[in-house]
């Protein structure tokens, strides 16, 4: 198959023939949004969609700085079993007073964008293609870990959960629930309530890996931390278990009712996301809380690895057969990027990159990643902070400056919620290799840990006639430039 979108979509237009003329004219491009729970999925697709609909500067976005673009609109998606992306309710939140963070959504959503543009290559002008309809699908990356579990067996999957919750990190995070684990005994005869005591107990022991102090991201299965319309469903009311003796258990029995529950889950839960939404998308972008992990130190980021080389795989054709099979097409390209990088002053959005990309570059190694283009770009979907400094003893300290959320602490300070603050962030250190082996800056090096403090969003503007101005943002042109370029040719 082609890599050019123009064959590609040729190929589409074959394959769905009724639409074989007006697929032509009017190309769809459907990008997938992802990333683990509060990666920042919803915030981007709003500050995107926001930009693109009231022509934000957009200055490295080629289309838009070379005044092709003339037309940008919501239409109604095309699939109508998936939820709507509620880009109104994220933007009413954003445009409060004071301004909100969109609340949590843990399902798959999607939204379709119309770009009308003017070509500027000879066969799209000779086929009239003046529009390509941007299909957004959002949803957990959380369910991209499952895929994994295709290829194992519920003995295997319960030996691997068994060990990684006795890594040091872990450990005592996991301990009631080993301890329920290790007291029951799996061949006596299944029973719903411990089923559900043990679902249960597995299910917090994820959740507290998840918390800030943690920042863990490996925590299969995605569902229990992301449950959708599933929650408190049969299909997620399993654990991993312990099996004594020769590895055989009776027929009625608690480790059977679990095996039998972890297959369900793959059939019922697992598979159909991967053929129904995976398998259809055109482009990826996996958004990462890179800084959450370096806050959180070295197993948080060894584990963010980890999940970034699972991740890449489920973009690998050939790695799991049952996928391969289904993949029609190839995504031809993913961009990872590092978010909330107002975090930082501009001075560190580079090292902050180069983080991730030494984190991808070795998942990808594992990985085996051929064909995708792969890129890394550190990015705020929106900017809630400004940049300033001070001199002190002839040295330039570059400070940020914005309003903390109500809450937030720095030492013995607690932030209103009002109050406007500049603070130094911290600096990445300039060798990335040796953040990711040490997890964080070295104090005796002269270098600092970074303050992560929660700010506010912004105050979105209105123009002179009342018009809104669009979101700010850093880096949100080059997203657009690396996922659309050659579809807006
Ligand atoms: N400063 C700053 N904070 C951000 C940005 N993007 C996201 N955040 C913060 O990260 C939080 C999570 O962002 P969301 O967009 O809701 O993340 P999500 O991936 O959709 O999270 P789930 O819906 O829980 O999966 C927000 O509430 C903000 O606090 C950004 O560009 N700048
Ligand atoms: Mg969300």
């Amino acid at each position: 198959m082609s890599d050019t979108p123009l064959l590609a979509n040729l190929w589409h237009s074959v394959r769905d023939a009724g639409d074989y003329v007006a697929d032509l004219r009017h190309p769809t491009i459907r990008l997938g949004v992802t990333g683990l729970a509060r990666s920042g999925k919803t915030v981007f697709i709003t500050s995107l969609i926001h930009n693109l609909l009231h022509g934000g500067r957009l200055p490295f976005f080629d289309a838009m700085a070379e005044g092709r673009i003339n037309r940008v609109y919501l239409e109604p998606q095309p699939n109508d079993e998936i939820p709507r992306f509620d880009y109104d309710r994220h933007l009413d939140e954003l445009s409060g007073t004071p301004p909100v963070w969109p609340s949590n959504t843990e399902r798959i959503r999607q939204l379709r964008v119309t770009i009308e543009f003017e070509s500027n290559t000879v066969l799209r002008k000779a086929l009239g293609q003046d529009r390509l309809h941007l299909d957004i699908i959002d949803y957990p990356g959380e369910w991209l870990l499952d895929l994994p579990l295709l290829n194992m067996s519920f003995e295997e999957w319960s030996a691997q959960a068994f060990s990684m919750s006795a890594m040091p990190e872990r450990l005592s995070l996991a301990a009631d629930w080993r301890a329920m684990v290790m007291a029951l005994d799996p061949l006596a005869p299944q029973s719903e309530k411990n089923a559900e005591k043990l679902a249960q107990l597995f299910r917090s022991y994820l959740l507290s890996c998840r918390d800030d102090a943690h920042a863990l991201s490996m925590l299969p299965p995605g569902r229990f931390l992301m449950p959708g319309e599933l929650a408190g469903s049969p299909a997620l009311t399993f654990s991993p278990l312990q099996l004594p003796g020769n590895g055989r258990a009776p027929k009625n029995s608690l480790w059977q009712m679990m095996a039998r529950r972890f297959e369900s889950y793959k059939t019922h839960v697992v598979k159909p996301f991967f053929k129904e939404h995976f398998t259809k998308l055109d482009r990826q972008i996996v958004l990462v809380d890179t800084l959450s992990a370096l806050n959180a130190g070295p197993g948080a980021l060894n584990d963010l690895e980890n999940t970034l080389t699972a991740i890449l795989q489920c973009y690998r054709p050939g790695q799991n057969s049952w996928l391969s099979g289904l993949l029609g097409k190839r995504i031809d390209r993913i961009l990872f990027a590092a978010t909330k990088a107002d975090h930082l002053h501009q001075s560190s959005h580079e090292r902050l990159r180069h983080v991730l990309k030494t984190l991808t570059e070795r998942a990808s190694e594992r990985a085996d990643l051929a064909g995708a283009r792969v890129e890394v770009m550190a990015i705020a979907s929106i900017r809630s902070t400004s940049e300033t400094h001070i001199t002190q003893g002839g040295e330039t300290l570059p400070l940020i400056k914005g309003i903390p959320l109500k809450g937030e602490t720095l030492g013995d300070r607690v932030f209103d919620g009002v109050e406007e603050i500049a603070i130094f962030p911290g600096d990445l250190p300039e060798n990335p290799d040796k953040t990711l082996l040490e997890g964080r800056a070295s104090p005796e090096n002269g270098e600092e840990d970074i303050r992560f403090i929660r700010f506010r969003p912004p105050r979105l503007e209105t123009g002179f006639d009342g018009t809104p101005m669009a979101l700010p943002h850093i880096h949100l042109d080059h997203v657009l430039n690396f996922l659309l370029v050659d579809y807006l040719e």
